[in-house]
């Protein structure tokens, strides 16, 4: 049979009796039957007739547009009843790929990965119910780490919203609290403005994801596409500096003896801008620099003035710099309770300037003397003219000395590590890692646990968005789809996701969507057998009493790579590293699992107990076999 064409015009409330129809057609001559939906032309109101030509398109339509026009070439998403017409729109088009992740918490750490790695927002297509509420960890993920995203979500028709209708969730209530922002569309007329809102809302200020609720017949409607530029948004978040403040916080960084700059993920999303002037001032200065887990990467960890990452796992130097210092120049961090530990001792003796594009960050959990309202890149722009303009230098002879007391700090070498010729070391794994790869472009994502720590502090991070990882959330089964998205970007590029085993298996089914998309992802797995960092927290608070965190059970990760479709590799002995490395590094066309049979029982260090100061680091040669290390009111503490 040719090709028949059938015109036909309906409303969203005749859709279900299309529906009907169709499948009549397809049952009776079993055979696909491909629609298409297309808008009635209406002609422009008179009075606007001399204006710009505004588009007619159904609701569908203009979601993918509205796409267009953003300058998504990848979204992530994962179909469904109440998305049909949208992926219907999609299947019309060609500018823009879609990826068929296997979960929809894997569609949005996807996004994330892709909006990390490359500075953009990430976008994100589920469904209503089911699909929208899978999706919740990953806009939880990317509220508390500044990703900006913006996620569709289906909705049931808006007359039966509020019926419990079929796969409804009230997904406006549900991420209310892990959104920046949530917009529930009614009127198609306002789909446009919503989406470029939603776009300038994800990206601007502070970032964080923005989930658009789309009830289906609002996707079938009619009604007036607005590009961009046509639309007036009312978001401005202050991100230029107040000059006051900044000659203040230079000209206390003048008279500083001690100081330190702490830096977060703020940098990172300032772009790359703001992580060379990052990198211009520090030099300019000659002060130590420290970075929080999320920061890593803005200023080259390989660099002398950098003193390791900071924090529950930081290094040595880092946290007692950070104890001891009399100016502290926090740019683009957020005091989080994983660095400053114990708040009452945090940093006792210092003067603290913090600069953050959040006001909402300022004073929240640490008072400080100098705030600046400011994104990263006009703060530095503004700190170095400053400096410059006002010929300030850095106080030669203490700064001298402060180094040399650093210097003492960093002879206590705190990441040495006991080497084994029998069992791999996991820090030595990361260290054949970093070393084997370091001329290629990686991107190294995580998942959560000890060896997420360790990969914070044994790999080389010498550019911004290279490094994706879950630091506010702590989401295990991040790594994984976070390596699809950050390679969906840069085909050409090594991704490594640096895997715990348990973590691993959270989101193992997007092995199938690297297969799909014929991404050569390296799942780089440090499998202890157990939960790793749940075993050291019951190792130094609960006595050594393991309840179930060894994984008694567990796949044999070398099949599972070969049943997905991938390759697996199996390190069994310290000589074997170097071999399975170079073998995935030959693999360009599908995803590996490297299954890296490590030491069960190493132990992450350093380690700042809950609840303790930055100078009360437990170092691994300092550490108390098993016992009740963590007591009183840190234990309490997460
Ligand atoms: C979704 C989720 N559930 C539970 C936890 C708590 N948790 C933190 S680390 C960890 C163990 C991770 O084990 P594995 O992936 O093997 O990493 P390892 O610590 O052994 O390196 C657990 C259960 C979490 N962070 N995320
Ligand atoms: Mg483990």
């Amino acid at each position: 049979m040719g090709d028949v064409v059938i015109r036909m015009c309906f409303n969203a409330h005749h859709y279900f009796v299309f529906l009907a129809a169709q499948h009549e057609l397809v049952m009776k001559h079993n055979t696909p039957l491909k629609t298409r939906m297309e808008a009635e032309p209406q002609p422009a109101a008179p009075e606007k007739a001399a204006q710009q030509v505004p588009a007619y398109l159904t609701g569908a339509e203009i979601v993918v547009r509205a796409l267009q026009d953003q300058g998504v070439d990848t979204l992530f998403g994962y179909p469904g009843g109440a998305v049909l017409p949208v992926y219907d729109a999609l299947f019309q088009q060609d500018t823009i790929t879609h990826v068929l992740v296997r979960h929809e918490q894997g569609a949005v750490h996807a996004a994330e990965g892709y909006a990390r790695s490359t500075g953009k927002v990430g976008a994100v297509l589920v469904t209503s119910g089911p699909g929208a509420t899978n999706a919740v960890t990953g806009l939880t993920d990317a509220l508390l780490d500044s990703i900006p995203l913006v996620c569709f979500t289906g909705q049931v028709p808006t007359a039966l919203i509020g019926t419990d209708a079929f796969q409804e969730a009230d997904t406006i209530g549900i991420t209310r609290h892990c959104t920046k922002h949530n917009f529930l569309v009614k009127d198609v007329n306002q789909l446009a403005q919503t989406i470029h809102e939603a776009f300038h809302i994800a990206r601007t200020g502070r970032p964080g994801p923005v989930v658009i609720d789309l009830p289906k017949d609002v996707q079938f409607a009619t009604g007036t596409y607005h590009p961009p530029e046509a639309v007036k948004t009312h978001y401005h978040p202050q991100t230029r500096p107040d000059r006051d403040a900044v000659e203040r916080a230079v000209a206390m960084m003048a008279e500083a003896e001690r100081p330190i700059f702490y830096t977060g993920g703020g940098v990172i999303n300032a772009g790359t801008k703001a992580s060379r002037l990052l990198n211009e001032f520090v030099r300019m200065t000659g002060f130590p620099i420290t970075s929080t887990l999320m920061g890593l990467g803005a200023y080259p960890t390989s660099d002398k003035q950098f003193l390791g990452m900071l924090g529950m796992h930081g290094t040595y130097e880092a946290n007692l710099a950070m104890h001891g210092c009399d100016v502290m120049i926090n740019i683009g961090a957020r005091f989080d309770d994983r660095v400053t530990g114990k708040l009452s001792g945090f940093a006792p003796q210092s003067k603290k300037i913090h600069v953050d594009i959040d006001p909402s960050s300022i004073n929240k959990t640490v008072a400080v003397d100098i705030p600046v309202v400011a994104d990263a890149a006009s703060a530095l722009e503004m700190m170095i003219e400053i400096w410059r303009a006002k010929g300030y230098k850095a106080k030669a002879e203490p700064l001298a000395k402060w180094w040399e007391q650093i210097g003492v700090w960093r002879n206590r070498k705190c990441l040495a590590y006991k080497p084994s010729s029998d069992i791999i070391k996991p820090q030595y794994a990361l260290e054949r890692l970093r070393d084997l790869t370091l001329d290629k472009d990686v991107y190294f994502t995580t998942e959560v646990g000890q060896h997420q720590m360790w990969a914070a502090q044994y790999l080389r991070f010498d550019s911004p968005h290279h490094w994706m990882t879950s630091g506010g959330l702590g989401t295990m089964g991040y790594g994984l789809p976070a390596a699809v998205g950050a390679q969906m970007a840069h085909r050409d590029a090594l991704v490594v996701d640096v895997a715990g085993e348990a973590s691993t298996l959270m989101n193992i089914q997007e092995m199938c969507t690297a297969v799909q998309y014929r991404l050569p992802i390296k799942v780089f797995i440090l499998n202890n057998q157990w939960m790793g960092m749940v075993r050291q927290w019951q190792e130094m608070l609960h006595g050594g009493r393991y309840s179930q965190s060894y994984t008694e059970a567990l796949p044999d990760f070398v099949k599972l790579a070969e049943a997905f479709g991938g390759v697996g590799l199996r390190a069994e002995k310290p000589a074997d590293v170097d071999r399975v490395i170079a073998e995935m590094l030959k693999i360009t066309d599908r995803p590996t699992i490297i299954d890296v049979c490590v030491d069960q029982r190493e132990n992450c260090f350093p380690m700042i107990a809950s609840g303790k100061n930055h100078d009360e680091m437990i170092l691994a040669d300092t550490a108390v076999a098993i016992g009740d290390v963590i007591t009183g009111e840190g234990k309490k503490l997460v």
